[in-house]
């Protein structure tokens, strides 16, 4: 017997994207249901060839759900996934409500997959920002390698990040500047078309934003607490996909060729790197993609042991949706987690 699947938030951004990696990875699922606010009951979402109506996660009986992926923010999260979780279904959360709980392992399957085991003290598994998600995907091989000490990251993050009213926000702005037509900003604090923007998430006591906090916390949780990481994130006019711009200093020696060989072969990455016109992946080319693709990869002459990379991910998928699915096949395939009996 098959999974019974929930997906709350499924009228959003990272929502859809699960949706469809379910179909596209042909997840063993035997029913899947979408939730959403109620503002969206009655509407429908895409599953496949087969449509979905959208139900009221308010008022949903998780008691023969199997797993809950769980996109519809952090104060949505902190209020149903405890409830969600005591009624034996597992949450698998998008969100950074339980990213930072001692028993909430926060998983990135082919970074620390055996953090899974902790997962039944609160029935929630956490997926992380996206940012992060990419960025410990290309450090983990490295890690094991040359062991590193300190990441200097640099972040171009793209407006989906902060979910559908970003991206109609760019689209809106950019459209007002061409028709000359007054620029509305919500969702973003200044323009965001034809400009950048060093904020993202609120400011915190010490002057980082929270955004470039999480990258620093979920990569000493999930990689290894020694390594000092120091991040600056920004936002760009660009609808889909994250870059970073890397620094790593390494305990040990390592070259470019060498970093070059293993991100070959580790998993979940893919190196484009040629020295010459367009040897390398910009954001455009990473949407709807699964890898983490690193380019630019050039030993850093100001330190001992040091080398730069430009790494980029589609946020929607290994920085969200993707993830969250791969750990939900990590319970799955670990025999983990046994399918309830359900109607379907
Ligand atoms: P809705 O469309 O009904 O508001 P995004 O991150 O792209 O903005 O999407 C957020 C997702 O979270 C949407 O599916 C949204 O549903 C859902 N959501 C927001 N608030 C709630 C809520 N209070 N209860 C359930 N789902 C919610
Ligand atoms: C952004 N990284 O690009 C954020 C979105 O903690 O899951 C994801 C926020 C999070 O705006």
């Amino acid at each position: 017997m098959g999974f019974k699947i929930a997906v709350a938030g499924a009228t959003g951004n990272v929502g859809r994207e699960m949706l469809n990696i379910l179909v596209e990875r042909g997840f063993p699922a035997d029913e899947v249901v979408a939730l959403a606010s109620s503002r969206s009951v009655g509407t429908e979402v895409s599953y496949g060839d087969k449509t979905l109506k959208v139900h009221n996660l308010e008022t949903y009986d998780f008691s023969d759900t199997d797993i809950c992926l769980m996109s519809a923010g952090g104060a949505v999260s902190l209020k149903y996934s405890p409830k969600i979780g005591a009624q034996g279904c597992v949450v698998i959360d998008n969100s950074s409500a339980w990213r930072y709980d001692a028993e909430v392992p926060l998983i990135v399957p082919e970074v620390n997959p055996d953090a899974i085991a902790g997962f039944r003290k609160k029935n929630i598994i956490a997926n992380p920002n996206c940012s992060t998600a990419q960025l410990v995907v290309a450090l983990k091989p490295l890690h094991d390698r040359a062991t590193i000490k300190r990441v200097v990251v640099s972040t171009y993050q793209s407006v989906s990040g902060a979910g559908k009213e970003g991206m109609d926000e760019l689209f809106n702005q950019t459209r007002a500047v061409f028709v000359a037509d007054p620029i509305e900003s919500k969702k973003f604090t200044k323009r965001i078309a034809f400009n950048v923007i060093p904020h993202i998430d609120v400011f915190m006591e010490d002057g980082y934003t929270k955004e470039e906090w999480k990258v620093l916390a979920e990569t000493k949780k999930m990689l290894d607490p020694k390594i000092k990481v120091t991040c600056t994130a920004v936002r760009v006019p660009v609808f889909i996909g994250h870059s970073e711009s890397v620094n790593i200093e390494f305990e040990n020696e390592i070259t470019a060729d060498e970093a070059r060989e293993i991100l070959r072969e580790a998993p979940g990455c893919q190196v484009i790197d040629k020295p010459e016109n367009g040897g390398y992946i910009t954001p455009y080319e990473s949407a709807g993609e699964d890898a983490t693709y690193i380019s630019r990869i050039r030993e850093d002459a100001t330190v001992e042991n040091g080398l730069n990379m430009w790494v980029v991910s589609d946020n929607l998928r290994k920085g969200a949706a993707l993830n969250t699915i791969q750990i939900a096949e990590l319970l799955v395939n670990r025999g983990l987690i046994k399918a309830k009996k359900h109607a379907a």
